[in-house]
């Protein structure tokens, strides 16, 4: 374990004390010890700063806004002290050890040592039950991650599935059995948990709010479950309240244009969100006209009117897998957009300019997404609409009057 000089404790510090008075030199390596101090320290500074700037959009995993959270913060925090502890405790005894009993000019060589039973037997114990405990105590955490207890309220049931490069949240039931399929926006209930299953259909994703809970993975033919919730008690502005997520899965060339958004809602606001869900209203021309456009040029690959059909959700996802030209692909339901606050994939702010400019160019907004890749109307290197009807489709789909 190679601790057998602290055995030698005594001889070595007499042989050290007597070599100080020998040893002048070593003032030029102490001010180049010195600049690596503060070149240490400048390093350490940067990723202080670099880190810190995580929290900027509020991704800060610090804050625990719920029970899964608060459960993995508590292990984080218990496992960073301990390690802070036995870092500090082994290291300072390995840097006095290294200065007090430095080899000096004219040192004899040190016999070879080995052999503290009670030293070498009490530094396997420790460590050894440190990491079971925070073994076992994890474990634990992993199996109440996975699952609400069964004393919690009601759950809400949500589908999570991960695309290139968007997220599609389906509520099989979002209440009194209406189905609802959104994508990049997931709203939820407070103080209720929202028990989830991800999935992804075409590379692997992984799904992170860092308020709610740690990261998981959205794997292909392979349902993950977890469960989030957001407590009204933790959360200090007035609802509704967004928090932020993101894909955390090296995914493809949108990977870090990935984004989505969490929004905590009373349960009333919630109730009325599910209620307002549906097509938008076609009582205007200009919606009428939008109406038309949007069938004729977006329906291979968006719903408008509702959940998505399964079989035709099937056919547009093996257009994704086979096709590489001109196909349907899989693409946000766009039945509540206009009720969104974000455009492509929490990138843009929702409002009238950014929808027109995700129209007129998407592939500038959001490189190499499957819109601009794949639908016709991008082919010829500009859009193939007109102001006009860019126009019509905006007033339809945000309810402009
Ligand atoms: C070939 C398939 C395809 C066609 C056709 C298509 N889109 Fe898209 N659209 C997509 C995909 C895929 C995305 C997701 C892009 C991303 O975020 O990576 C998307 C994203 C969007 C978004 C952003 C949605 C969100 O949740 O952020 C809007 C709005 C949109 N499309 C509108 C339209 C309109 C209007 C038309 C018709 C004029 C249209 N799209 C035609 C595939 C298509
Ligand atoms: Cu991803």
């Amino acid at each position: 374990m190679g601790l057998s000089p602290f055995r030698r404790t005594g001889s070595l510090a007499k042989q050290s004390a007597s070599s100080i008075n020998g040893s002048a030199g070593g003032s030029t390596g102490r001010q180049s010890s010195l600049k690596n101090r503060s070149v240490i320290f400048g390093l350490l500074a940067a990723l202080f700063l670099f880190a810190a700037g995580c929290s900027k959009d509020g991704q800060s995993t610090w804050d625990a806004l719920g029970p899964v959270a608060q459960r993995q913060l508590d292990l984080f925090n218990v496992t960073l002290w301990i390690m802070v502890i036995v870092f500090i405790l082994v290291e300072g005894v390995l840097l006095y050890a290294i200065i007090r009993y430095r080899k000096r000019p004219g040192d004899p060589k040190p016999p070879p040592l080995h052999g503290n039973n009670a030293l070498e037997i009490t530094l396997t114990i420790i460590p050894t039950i440190l990491v079971l405990g925070l073994g076992i105590w994890s474990v634990f955490i992993l199996f109440y991650v996975e699952k609400p207890p069964d004393d919690a309220p009601d759950a809400l049931h949500v589908n999570v599935t991960g695309h290139q490069w968007w997220f599609e949240f389906e509520y099989p039931d979002a209440g009194n059995g209406k189905k609802i399929i959104t994508a990049n926006e997931l709203r939820i209930p407070v103080d209720r948990p929202i028990t989830l299953s991800l999935l992804s259909d075409d590379v692997i994703h992984s799904f992170w709010v860092p308020k709610l809970a740690g990261k998981i993975d959205m794997v292909p033919t392979h349902v993950n479950k977890m469960w989030i919730q957001a407590d009204s008690d933790k959360i200090k502005d007035e609802l509704p309240v967004t928090l932020f997520g993101q894909c955390a899965e090296l995914c493809g060339l949108g990977h870090a244009l990935m984004r989505f958004r969490v929004i905590v809602m009373d349960q009333e606001d919630f109730d009325s969100w599910v209620a307002a869900y549906g097509p938008p209203p076609t009582n205007t021309a200009r919606a009428q006209a939008g109406q038309q456009l949007f069938a004729a040029n977006c329906t291979l690959c968006h719903t408008i009117d509702g959940p998505d059909d399964p079989a035709l959700s099937a056919s547009r996802l093996k257009g994704f897998l086979t096709g590489n030209d001109i196909t349907p692909v899989p693409a946000p339901n766009l039945t509540d957009l206009r009720t969104r606050e974000t455009l492509a994939a929490g990138l843009l702010e929702l409002s009238e300019t950014n929808l027109r400019a995700w129209l007129n160019d998407p592939d500038k907004i959001k490189p190499a997404n499957y819109m601009a890749a794949r639908a016709v109307l991008y082919q010829g290197g500009t859009v193939s609409l007109d102001e006009t009807e860019i126009d019509a489709l905006i007033g339809y789909l945000l309810d402009l009057r």
